[in-house]
């Protein structure tokens, strides 16, 4: 169990899921956003912190032994908003755990790192990189910043290239890239219980049957999904008619967000 546990984006869809489940991992969890959230509960710390004030984040960070790092635009958006939220605030974030000695992270990056790949390619953590608007090459910023901090401070993340967390797959496309709110909860677990994790890329995805990533360079975190969005494959088909075949959400990993331009200021 560690001492206290740093949760950036806390009042986010995700954010939210962890403070509920991570109680267990640390005798404190900090738990941070930009927006107000519910008051601390027992064994809690709200900080409320825009990531991209680098003295608070400092302050943020400051005696967490780990950081669980969901905090930022989650979305396509403008430059402004991308660059504060996703590549100031990933800097101030690395810099903070540099300066203060937390030698440990989750990184939540996205499929959209890797957005303009086809859903016919199966990709494993060595893939190229393809992301498919500001926001994909926000988190590709955010894996490389990772390497770099490791490779010069040895502050280990595990960068995971979620796909569609949420309650349940709510298309088509979801049948792959599908997360279960367990899944990551496990993940997050088998993270910060392994004693080495180097600087892997992982793909956050259930164990679903149509699914386009390979973990087997990851095997070593013991991280075994246990969900399948195939159980839900009857609910999404009757949701959603089939797209056109050369429709977005059928022809790239991204979907919907390679057609999306750039978001002008
Ligand atoms: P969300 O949008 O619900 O939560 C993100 C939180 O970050 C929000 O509460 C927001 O207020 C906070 N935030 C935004 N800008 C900030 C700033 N400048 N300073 C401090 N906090 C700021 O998103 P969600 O779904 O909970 O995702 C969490 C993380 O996981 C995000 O980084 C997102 O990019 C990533 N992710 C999520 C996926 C999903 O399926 N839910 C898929 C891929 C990646
Ligand atoms: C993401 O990166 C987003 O944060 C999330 O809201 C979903 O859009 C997800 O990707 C997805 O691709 O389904």
């Amino acid at each position: 169990m560690m001492n206290r546990l740093l949760i950036t984006g806390a009042a986010g869809g995700l954010g939210s899921m962890c403070r509920d489940r991570l109680k267990h991992m640390a005798k404190t969890l900090r738990l941070s956003d930009v927006v107000e959230m519910p008051p601390a509960g027992e064994n809690e710390e709200v900080v409320v912190c825009d990531l991209g004030d680098k003295a608070a984040v400092e302050d943020l960070v400051r005696g967490c032994d780990g950081i669980v790092h969901l905090g930022g635009r989650s979305i396509e958006d403008t430059w402004s908003v991308i660059r504060n939220a996703n590549i100031d605030g990933v800097f101030n974030l690395y810099e903070a755990c540099r300066n203060t000695g937390c030698n440990r992270v989750i990184f939540a990056s996205s499929n959209h790192a890797v957005g303009f790949h086809k859903q016919t390619t199966r990709l494993d953590a060595n893939a190229l990189t393809q992301p498919d608007g500001l926001y994909g090459v926000s988190k590709v910023f955010g894996e490389a910043m990772a390497s770099m901090y490791y490779n010069k401070f040895g502050i280990e993340t595990a960068s995971v290239r979620i796909g569609s967390c949420f309650p349940e797959p709510k298309n088509r496309r979801m049948l792959a890239s599908w997360m279960s709110y367990d899944d990551f909860v496990r993940l997050i677990e088998a993270v910060f219980r392994a004693p080495k994790i180097g600087c892997p890329i992982v793909y956050g995805a259930s164990n679903n049957a149509t699914g386009w990533w390979d973990n087997r360079e990851v095997g070593f975190l013991g991280w075994e999904p246990q969900d399948r969005a195939e159980d839900y494959r009857a609910v999404v088909e009757q949701m959603e008619e089939m797209p056109a075949i050369d429709a977005p959400q059928v022809v790239y990993q991204g979907g919907a967000f390679t057609a999306d331009g750039i978001h002008e200021e």
